[in-house]
């Protein structure tokens, strides 16, 4: 019989990923499968991540979770999926120093406690599932020797959180949809590493700090049981930019790029408009910050910065590189003085020497 005395810790750490061809909308709630493929690009380990500390001990009499230091439940179908399908995986663990052994059987039996601090502030209204359900399902992997590649625990991250899946490579990742009825192909990969496309510059001005009025979750059931456009957009639109899209990556062809995030951009906005009850993410900073990029990009002639919106008014802003990155943080200053009505926090993420 096993002492009881002993702890096995494992601690990982995970960016959250931006997506620039937008994932909105489920063919299947439950398992969370995507109507459309989509493509991120996965931010700066030192910017905002989640670190994660996963433990199990034979001491532990139930599965617990904390986020920043406060207790959550672990209830939800979500968190119970992700950790089902770790443990169904789960390896034989060896720690010859603290004389603990566990078998593959073991971990049925025994339970873990999880703790996750993201190190930007949740009130931001940036607090992002991706990089959280992510780390969860990678530490408790490590944990418990799953011997699975990235492809394979996206595949259950994505059963917490459907962007979570694209937190797990660094670089740029396509989450593709998959066709199987229970999901086993529907994955991300890596299409380019983090080395690939450096000279880029990520943005965030964060216009508020108010947490969102309607979920992404419900929202997007919204959307899919009432947005004709969707079904446009999913057939017909997305497939054509996925591949646009990869071939601008590769090449780091900016100005496609660039073009194609901010259309997407646009267009996943406009679906949230055409869902019945409609959706408003953006407001009027938002619409202000469009406006100063497109009349910014056509006086040049060439794009400067793409811009792209997720369930919330703050503006990712992509800069093609560190000279445009210190011009556009003097244009929002500009814009947007500090200490005035609309004032914009800008986080600068990637380049701290500008
Ligand atoms: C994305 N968003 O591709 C899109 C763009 C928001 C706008 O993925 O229900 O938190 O957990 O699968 O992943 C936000 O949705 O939703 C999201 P669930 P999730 O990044």
């Amino acid at each position: 019989k096993m002492a009881d005395n002993w702890i096995l810790t494992v601690t990982a750490r995970t960016p959250t990923n931006i997506a620039v061809i937008k994932y909105w909308g489920k063919r299947d709630e439950k398992l969370i499968l995507p109507v459309n493929d989509s493509i991120s690009v996965t931010l700066d380990p030192d910017h905002l991540c989640t670190t994660t500390t996963v433990a199990v001990s034979p001491s532990f009499d139930k599965d617990r979770i904390w986020l920043n230091g406060e207790e959550i439940s672990l209830s939800s179908g979500r968190f119970q999926s992700c950790l089902r399908e770790i443990r169904a995986r789960a390896g034989d663990v060896e720690d010859e120093t603290k004389g603990i052994k566990i078998s593959k059987k073991d971990w049925e039996k025994l339970h873990v406690h999880i703790a996750s601090y993201n190190n930007f502030p949740t009130a931001a209204g940036l607090a992002s599932s991706a990089a959280g359900l992510a780390c969860l399902v990678y530490s408790l992997a490590k944990l418990m020797n799953v011997n699975e590649d990235n492809s394979r625990l996206s595949s259950i991250a994505r059963q917490g959180s459907g962007s979570a899946c694209r937190s797990l490579y660094g670089g740029f990742v396509k989450w593709i949809m998959g066709k199987e009825e229970k999901g086993g192909d529907s994955i991300a990969v890596q299409i380019a590493d983090e080395k690939h496309w450096d000279d880029l510059v990520i943005i965030i001005a964060v216009v508020s700090s108010r947490q969102k009025e309607t979920s992404s979750t419900s929202g997007m059931r919204d959307t899919v049981e009432t947005s004709l456009l969707l079904q446009h957009r999913a057939k017909e639109v997305v497939p054509r930019r996925i591949i646009k899209m990869e071939e601008a990556i590769k090449n780091r062809d900016f100005e496609s790029f660039a073009q194609l995030t901010c259309a997407d951009s646009n267009q996943f906005h406009a679906v949230c408009l055409d869902t019945y009850p409609p959706i408003f993410y953006m407001n009027d900073t938002s619409h202000r910050i469009i406006s100063i990029v497109e009349k910014w990009n056509r006086s040049k002639g060439i794009p400067q910065v793409a811009y792209t919106f997720d369930a919330g008014p703050n503006a990712v802003l992509i800069a093609r590189n560190r000279e445009v990155a210190a011009d556009l943080l003097q244009r929002l200053l500009f814009y947007f003085p500090p200490n005035s009505d609309t004032n914009l926090n800008s986080y600068l993420l990637g380049d701290k020497s500008i």
